[in-house]
């Protein structure tokens, strides 16, 4: 339980008001590499300072020393205190705000009078912001996709990063003697790409140690609740985790029920409601006769329909298909053989090629795609014609090598240019077995110049794979504009496959683009684009987000043998 977490906050709000007041740079900046220090600690702050042994951190002065103490004393700081009350920002909302820095704050603050989310989303609605020095037209409307973006993720985690937490959590509590059953249940099993909290559900007859044992569990922050049917604790990271103890005659009640999505259940309720039935979540009942509640599959089928899979269950039209039968046959993990996108510290990957094509092997995969980045990308060592010259012998080298089983593929992952131009050769991708394009950079150009660049560079006769097709960062960075339908529609004419980049940050197509893709007839490729190797372990987070899409096996190139999966790649 340690305090790191919230004297990086402390230390990074007083960095942001002492910017936004135009005090002395060096005082902010001392702050800032405070928080640097800090988030890299290996040990609890508090610690530090019951020894007092503070001032031995690099970065941390006399300065800091006494406002973390202060914190540590009484999670009141003075100084800090003193700063707010001097300039009414909310600097450490505006700070989530995608393109939104202490420069922005300051002036939009003398302007306007803007002092928060609210204040600066009306100002830029208003058309304020245009006028401000610096600023401009274009800066306002990405302070607004901003906004959207910081509002969507307001107080919300990457799926990835809760679902570790939870699973934890559900591997420890399994273990007790009381546990009949556990499941998590909520946003994360229907595999959302964020998640508000952690909900677990339990099925046991008595919850006392099963209480006891998880307001007690390693990385406990606080406990909210702690009841005999209901707790609730929150984790170091700040993320919430509820978890419910009902009886086994009610576990698939609550399952359905707590799973949600709300829309997904009050549809339910309704057409429970035209049949007679009551549904809530202890059971399905006619009249006072409980009918359907200790598992899952029995509400739904008591219902009329087929059970239906957590990811579906958004109220998308799932109901009906599954009332008709017509439910898809979803994607699973095991269905994937191969890897099509990663990268080696030939760029920008922490891993040598033999130590990405180890790990690779272990997965069982038949194919693997090493794909680097290419020049223009000179952030991160893209190669240039003779580096991938070079990296296609080496790589012919290791196949006849016979170290690994499977195959591994020739590719690259190669920048669109401005202009819609590939940045390698024609004569040099013409001897790779994959090509990804991606766009990297300009991704703030107008609607109509990305729809054309990246249609212009899917009409390369060797471009295969359209890299992570919007951009997107979660909780970072918006999707760039582009016109989708337009893009697809040239995907169907080249036969170009679109990627599901699996990254828990990227996941990317979404489902709803997934669902028109597939209507397109359009395949995808479920693809790690794994910088070292642990990434590779983010393939299932891409399973998750297909089967959101309703995405089925034969829609995926990377389920298909070595052999079907370059033909269905062939131009
Ligand atoms: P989150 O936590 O924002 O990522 O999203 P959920 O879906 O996990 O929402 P949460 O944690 O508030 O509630 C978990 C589930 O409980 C939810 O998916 C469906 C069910 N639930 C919660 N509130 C209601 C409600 O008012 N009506 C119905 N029918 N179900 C509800
Ligand atoms: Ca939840
Ligand atoms: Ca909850
Ligand atoms: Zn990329």
């Amino acid at each position: 339980m340690t305090k790191n977490a919230e004297v990086v906050r402390v230390l990074k709000e007083m960095a942001l008001l002492l910017q936004v007041q135009g005090a002395d740079p060096f005082k902010a900046q001392a702050y800032q590499r405070g928080v640097r220090s800090i988030t890299s600690l290996g040990e609890d702050i508090a610690a530090i300072a019951a020894r007092d042994e503070l001032t031995d951190i690099p970065g941390i002065g006399k300065g800091l020393a006494e406002v973390i103490k202060d914190y540590l004393d009484d999670g009141q700081v003075e100084k800090l205190n003193e700063l707010r009350t001097r300039v009414p920002i909310q600097v450490m909302e505006l700070d989530a705000i995608p393109g939104v820095g202490p420069r922005t704050m300051k002036l939009v603050y003398d302007k306007l009078g803007v002092t928060d989310l609210e204040s600066l989303e009306r100002a830029a609605d208003e058309g304020l912001l245009e006028d401000l020095p610096g600023l401009g037209k274009k800066t306002q409307e990405q302070i607004l996709r901003g906004i959207a973006v910081a509002k969507s993720g307001m107080g919300r985690t990457l799926l990835a990063d809760g679902l570790l937490d939870a699973e934890a959590i559900v591997t420890k509590l399994r273990k007790l003697e009381d546990v009949k059953r556990i499941d998590i249940t909520g946003s994360s099993r229907r595999r959302r790409e964020t998640i508000g909290d952690i909900d677990i559900l339990v099925d046991a007859e008595v919850s006392g140690t099963i209480m006891e044992t998880f307001v007690g569990i390693e990385g406990v922050a606080d406990v909210l609740a702690h009841g005999d049917t209901k707790s609730s604790i929150r984790l170091q990271s700040n993320l919430q985790v509820d978890l419910r103890v009902v009886t086994s005659d009610s576990y698939g009640a609550g399952l359905q029920y707590f799973t949600g999505s709300v829309d997904h259940n009050v549809k339910l309720r309704a057409l429970a409601q035209k049949k007679n039935l009551r549904l809530n979540e202890y059971g399905l009942f006619k009249g006072e006769k409980k009918i359907a509640g200790d598992d899952e599959e029995g509400i739904y089928k008591t219902l009329g329909m087929d059970w239906i899979p957590p990811e579906l269950r958004e109220d998308q039209g799932e109901i009906e298909a599954a009332q008709e039968g017509t439910l898809p046959k979803l994607i699973e993990m095991k269905d994937i053989r191969g890897d099509l996108h990663s990268h080696t510290d030939q760029s920008d990957g922490k891993n040598t090629i033999e130590e990405m094509l180890d790990a690779a092997q272990k997965k069982g995969y038949e194919y693997y795609c090493v794909s680097d980045h290419t020049q223009s990308l000179t952030i991160a060592n893209g190669m240039d014609e003779a580096r991938l010259l070079k990296r296609i012998d080496e790589i012919d080298d290791l196949n006849s090598s016979g170290r690994w089983k499977m195959k591994i593929l020739k590719g690259a992952e190669v920048d669109i240019l401005k202009n819609g131009e590939l940045d390698i050769k024609d004569e040099v991708l013409a001897q790779l077995d994959i090509v990804t394009v991606s766009i990297h950079s300009r991704m703030k150009d107008s609607k109509e110049m990305m729809t054309e660049r990246v249609c212009e560079a899917l009409r390369n006769r060797y471009a295969h794979i359209l890299g992570h097709p919007t951009g997107r960062l979660l909780l970072k960075r918006p999707e760039f504009e582009i016109d989708l339908q337009q893009v697809f529609e040239m995907a169907v004419e080249n036969n170009v496959i679109m990627e599901l980049n699996a990254h828990p940050q990227r996941l990317d197509l979404n489902p709803g683009n997934l669902r028109i893709a597939k209507r397109l007839g359009l395949k995808v490729a479920i693809n790690t684009d794994a910088h070292w190797t642990d990434e590779l372990d983010h393939m299932r987070f891409g399973v998750y987000q297909a089967r959101r899409g309703w995405i089925e096996r034969d829609d995926v190139i990377n389920t298909m043998s070595l052999k079907s999966m370059l033909k269905a790649i062939k131009k």
